[in-house]
């Protein structure tokens, strides 16, 4: 379940310092600066253990540290005063974006509007499309997807798969055909038919590799998509943080759809990805059926975590 760790943690961080001095004495006080950085030790271990990059728990400390230092507590409201204060952190920290204002501006669009999936090996770019795919076809919005993974040994019988259960087209070639060029017919059929989106897929490829990277840029510049998505598995933690941020400089994404969510306890990645990169996050992978994609509700989650 997501954040169940997390949501432990905290709540483990605040119960202990009910049996501080700080409010144990007094009924009333103010929360001192040596206090707050006592308090603050013990959750930034905790957020640490749930895979949160640093620099996003420093904004997360920042943000807290002004909210806390200096506040007016008493025992009975210090738990919730912390709450809150946390709450306001994550609001800073989490970027979403509207799914809905997506669907109109396809809707509304005279032209295909075009999305290049991008993302490391396995992470679940495939998957998501075809899950992209029927969320538009729930939505009445026609789509073909583009079987621009010409690398991968069964990739595109993998699409056609997902293609046939959904009764939506792919547009392919053979295996170690040029991406680039699958994609630009997948872009004519969708013109000359009136199809409303075009669902790009691609090779995964490890952001440490210079020379794929520099492919996918290049992919990227012959088919100029309207929207690039990055595709990251929440389960890989810190290190989908390094992804994001090394597949954002070469091909810079305008949302993300964090998968395997349902999996990951953790939920660390969900926190520093759109913090780390600037980049919302659109949708939150579910599961492995065409239904499992959830729109991200960054309240929700929030009211997820601390409860
Ligand atoms: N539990 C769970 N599994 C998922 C989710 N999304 C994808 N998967 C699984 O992750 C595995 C990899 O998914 P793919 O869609 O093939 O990933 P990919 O990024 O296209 O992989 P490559 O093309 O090899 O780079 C599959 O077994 C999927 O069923 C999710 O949200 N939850
Ligand atoms: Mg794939």
């Amino acid at each position: 379940m997501v954040f169940s760790f997390l949501r432990k943690k905290i709540k483990e961080t605040i119960n202990s310092i009910k049996k501080e001095r700080i409010i144990k004495k007094v009924t009333e006080k103010k929360i001192t600066g040596k206090e707050f950085n006592n308090f603050f030790n013990a959750l930034e271990l905790n957020l640490l253990q749930a895979n949160i990059a640093y620099e996003t728990i420093q904004a997360i400390k920042k943000s807290l540290e002004k909210e806390l230092t200096g506040k007016q507590v008493s025992r009975r409201s210090h738990e919730k005063v912390i709450m809150n204060a946390l709450k306001k952190a994550l609001r800073k920290v989490l970027k979403e974006c509207n799914s809905n204002e997506l669907l109109t501006i396809i809707k509304e669009s005279d032209k295909p509007v075009s999305f290049m999936f991008i993302g490391v090996n396995g992470s679940g770019k495939t998957t998501s499309i075809a899950k992209i795919a029927n969320w538009l076809k729930k939505n009445k919005i026609s789509s073909v997807m583009a079987a621009c993974d010409t690398f991968r040994a069964a990739s595109i019988e993998q699409l056609e798969k997902h293609g046939k259960a959904l009764g939506i087209k792919v547009v392919k070639h053979k295996y170690g055909a040029d991406a680039a060029a699958v994609a630009y017919d997948a872009l004519e059929h969708a013109r000359a038919r009136n199809v409303k989106a075009v669902l790009i897929d691609t090779a995964g490829r490890s952001h440490a590799n210079t020379n794929l990277m520099n492919e996918l840029e290049k992919i990227k510049r012959v088919i100029k998509p309207d929207y690039t998505v990055f595709v990251g598995d929440a389960l890989t933690g810190n290190d989908m943080i390094e992804q994001c941020r090394t597949f954002n400089n070469t091909t810079p994404f305008n949302f993300m759809i964090l998968t395997k969510t349902d999996v990951d306890e953790k939920g660390g990645a969900i926190l520093s990805a759109s913090h780390t990169t600037g980049v919302p996050i659109m949708f939150l992978g579910t599961g492995q059926l065409h239904k499992d994609l959830k729109a991200f509700n960054k309240e929700e989650l929030i009211n997820q975590i601390i409860k």
